[in-house]
């Protein structure tokens, strides 16, 4: 046997850390898949604990197929990782619980450590499925995730269940981004996505002082999955590599709307961002 080289030239690599707390979803077009690849294309170092699996059914019109990991499951996966990381992890993503259970094992792994950054993307509804399918969900969730969440990333279903406002114009989306910030203390990113007229896509940041509508050229009239993980993944990667939130906000939304731009097809009715677009753009 040949000697092994020498690791000497090299650096210890301590690139930021990324924990993404997500289902998977088998297509790669969301969750957890989409949270990975969006935090190694902005150079963070992810790291996942699977909350359940999604397989959507091609016989039935793409409908979810939902299995949840089992709680002593999650909670296993989550002691590895926060032995493994004790110290340097400091940030992390909330993507899709899927059920009450999997909400207070994964709140009560979140309240063992300290943490920067807690992303919350409050997943109540995906793509495809009907809106309050599992309310007892939405309930735990804003009960036990968003009070321990630092920034959040309602789409517009979600900013109308988390404020309580109908939400129809911009105006509308900075008083529930407001109310939202109000309730949970969190710097919020409220996105209007393809739910707002108007030829641009426009999301509301607001942190308690300052209020910053971000806008980008809607492309094509379609939402493409994974837009909403991958913005609050990107918001993660961004904060971990310290960011302020603002600034995390603006260069996930730039990541999306490229990301989109250069979206993959394929025989679902939504396409798949791609985690590229800023290569070239
Ligand atoms: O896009 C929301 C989402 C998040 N996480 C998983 C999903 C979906 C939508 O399909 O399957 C696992």
């Amino acid at each position: 046997m040949g000697r092994m080289p020498s690791t000497d030239q090299y650096d210890v690599h301590t690139p930021a850390l990324a924990l993404t707390i997500a289902g998977s979803e088998a297509t790669g077009g969301a969750g957890a898949q989409a949270d990975l690849k969006t935090f190694q294309e902005l150079g963070a170092f992810g790291i996942v604990a699977l909350t359940c699996i999604v397989a959507f059914n091609p016989k039935d019109h793409w409908n979810h197929r939902f299995v949840p990991v089992q709680a002593d499951v999650i909670a296993n996966q989550l002691e590895a990782i926060q032995a493994d990381y004790a110290g340097p992890l400091k940030t992390t993503k909330l993507g899709m619980m899927g059920s009450p259970e999997t909400i207070s094992t994964v709140a009560t792994a979140l309240k063992n450590q300290e943490w920067d950054h807690v992303v919350l993307d409050p997943v109540l509804i995906c793509k495809g499925q009907e809106p309050g399918h599992a309310l007892d969900t939405d309930r735990a969730l804003k009960a036990e995730l968003l009070p321990l969440a630092t920034f959040t990333t309602p789409n517009h279903f979600e900013t109308e269940q988390l404020s309580g406002i109908t939400v129809t114009t911009l105006e509308d989306l900075k008083e529930a981004a407001k109310r939202i910030h109000e309730v949970s203390g969190a710097a919020v990113l409220a996105k209007g996505g393809m739910k707002l007229d108007g030829p641009d896509a426009l999301d509301v940041f607001y942190d308690g002082q300052t209020l910053e509508v971000l806008s980008a050229p809607k492309i094509g009239d379609h939402g493409v999955s994974g837009a909403g993980c991958s913005l609050a993944a990107a918001v993660t990667a961004e904060l971990a590599k310290g960011a302020t939130p603002l600034e995390a906000a603006r260069r996930a939304k730039e990541f999306v709307t490229e990301g989109i731009g250069q979206r993959v097809t394929g025989n679902t009715p939504f396409d798949a961002l791609w985690q590229g677009g800023l290569r070239r753009a």
